[in-house]
Formats: structure tokens, C-alpha cells, sequence
């Protein structure tokens, strides 16, 4: 009989006091964050860990969860102008990161565990009323992960995840567009390759990316099937940029790599964007 669950735990990895939920479908599970609505964690079977999570992450002092899948919304990276009118002082990567989410409805059965993770969001510097933002996570024989918003305004989005990866120099993630632009040099490099490999700090924007991907490793394929993107990004902050980062420590960068399912659209328009991994 395949056992199914749902329940609630206090304390993940390091982050003792952090309320989670933990899934469980048969061998697999996962576990999220109530602070963000952040899947910290995804085993297909026990100890074989997806996601990645700094051993130096932290919750408090609305500090985000370095790792896992950051849900980024309403804008991605600095707010630009169009979401910050007053030019006030607005964190990177939007506004729900840091904010306790409340737990929806949640259904367990032969065919899956979902559950449903909302807030309502008032307080947007440029969309009057409220704005209600919710993440389904199902878990089976793979993990998705839907957020979806029916206010119609303009809103970017990004499932920010941290892939755990055991060789960095051996990690590739195809197929991409052979176009993407380079924010480390600020450059759109046209005649790109359709693979992304890892040997110096990277942060590519790929708009109009497929909506099938793969993270390949030695040994270790992982399916990463996307919904409702407009672009993926692929991120790497190397040695130098790791070091700059009180959350990460100096080799953290070697264990990790970002792959973001994301919607970077501004147009006035709901929003629903998946990502579906599994390991293959
Ligand atoms: O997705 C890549 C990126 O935008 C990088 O430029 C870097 O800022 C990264 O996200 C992490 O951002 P965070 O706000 O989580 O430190």
C-alpha cells in the first residue's frame, strides 16, 4: 500500500524554528517552507537529494532562504521603475520571499500529494487592491511546482531553483537558445552554444527557452519540464561573488547551480508558471 502524507514540522536542516510541511508519496518526499512558500527539499528516493540549501542560509531578520526554490513575485531582480514608481528603497527579486504564506487546501491520494500555499499582497507599490498569489506543490513520481495569480497587472515571476550538483565542471544544461544575455557583461551574445557549462560566474537571461530541459551530471539526469515561461535563467555566482555573499560559504558554489523557470513579461496579464522536475 502506498503510504501518503501531509504534515506539518518545525525545523528543517539548520533552520531549527522554521514551520515547514512535509510531503510524503511512497519513497519520495519534500518539504516546504511556510516563510516564502519555499521547497527546501526534494528526494524522489530517500537521501538523493535535488535541491541544494546553504549551510548558511537564514529566515529571520526578513532574510530570503539562500536555496531550495525562491518564489519570486512581483518583479525579478531590482525592481525597475515600472514597479517602483516612488523609487523607494524595495528588495531584490519581489515581495513574498519573506513573508509567512498560509496553507490552503491539501488532497492526498494513490495519484499524488498537492498542497496549496497562499497570500494576499496589498501593499504593491504600483497596482492598487490586493493581489492574491498562490503555489500548488504536487508531489508523485515527480515534484510540480504552479504559481499562479489571477490579478491582471503587470507581473514578473520566477521559480528561483538551487539544483545540488556533486561536479560542477561536469554539470550541463541543454537544450538552450543559442541567444541569451550575459548580465554578467551586460551583453546579448547571439552565436551561443545550446548548452550552458559552468567555469566562471554566470547569470544568463535564455528568453523563449524550451519548455523541456535537462540538468545533466555525471550519472545524474534531471528533467526539468517548464509552463507559462517567457525565459529561463541560469546562474552560477562563482568564487568571487560567493564570497561576497554572508549566506554562502567560499566553495558553496561549487555544490549548486540555478536553473529559473521564469516569466519576465511586464504586460497586464494573470499569471500561472510551472516547473516540473524529476529525475530520470
Ligand atoms: O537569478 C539570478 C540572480 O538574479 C542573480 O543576479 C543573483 O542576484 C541571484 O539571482 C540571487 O539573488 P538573491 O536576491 O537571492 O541574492
Amino acid at each position: 500500500m502506498l503510504q501518503t502524507s501531509i504534515s506539518q514540522q518545525t525545523g528543517f536542516a539548520h533552520l531549527s524554528d522554521l514551520p515547514c510541511l512535509k510531503l510524503q508519496y511512497g519513497t519520495a518526499s519534500a518539504v516546504i517552507s511556510l516563510y516564502g512558500a519555499q521547497v527546501l527539499s526534494y528526494q524522489p528516493t530517500a537521501e538523493n537529494e535535488v535541491l541544494w540549501l546553504s549551510p548558511k542560509a537564514q529566515w529571520h531578520n526578513q532574510q530570503a532562504i539562500r536555496g531550495g526554490v525562491p518564489v519570486c513575485w512581483p518583479w525579478f531582480g531590482p525592481a525597475s521603475a515600472m514597479f517602483n514608481p516612488q523609487n523607494i528603497s524595495l528588495p531584490n527579486h519581489g515581495l513574498v520571499r519573506t513573508k509567512l504564506w498560509q496553507v490552503g487546501s491539501q488532497q492526498s491520494s494513490a495519484a499524488g500529494v498537492s498542497v496549496t500555499l497562499t497570500i494576499a499582497v496589498d501593499d504593491l507599490p504600483y497596482f492598487q487592491g490586493s493581489a492574491k498569489l498562490q503555489l500548488c506543490v504536487t508531489l508523485n513520481d515527480s515534484l510540480t511546482l504552479t504559481l499562479s495569480c489571477d490579478s491582471v497587472m503587470p507581473q514578473q515571476a520566477a521559480l528561483h531553483s538551487y539544483f545540488a550538483v556533486n561536479n560542477l565542471s561536469s554539470a550541463l544544461v541543454r537544450p538552450l537558445p543559442a541567444s541569451y544575455h550575459d548580465k554578467v557583461r551586460d551583453v546579448v551574445v547571439d552565436n551561443g552554444s545550446a548548452v550552458a557549462t559552468f567555469n566562471a560566474e554566470t547569470d544568463r537571461i535564455y528568453h523563449q527557452s524550451a519548455a523541456q530541459l535537462w540538468l545533466e551530471q555525471a550519472e545524474q539526469l534531471l528533467s526539468l519540464c517548464q509552463r507559462g515561461h517567457d525565459a529561463t535563467v541560469v546562474w552560477n555566482p562563482w568564487q568571487e561573488k560567493s564570497s561576497k555573499m554572508s549566506d554562502l560559504q567560499l566553495d558553496s558554489y561549487q555544490q549548486f547551480v540555478c536553473v529559473e523557470t521564469a516569466h519576465l513579461t511586464t504586460d497586464n496579464q494573470a499569471l500561472t508558471l510551472s516547473q516540473q522536475l524529476k529525475r530520470t
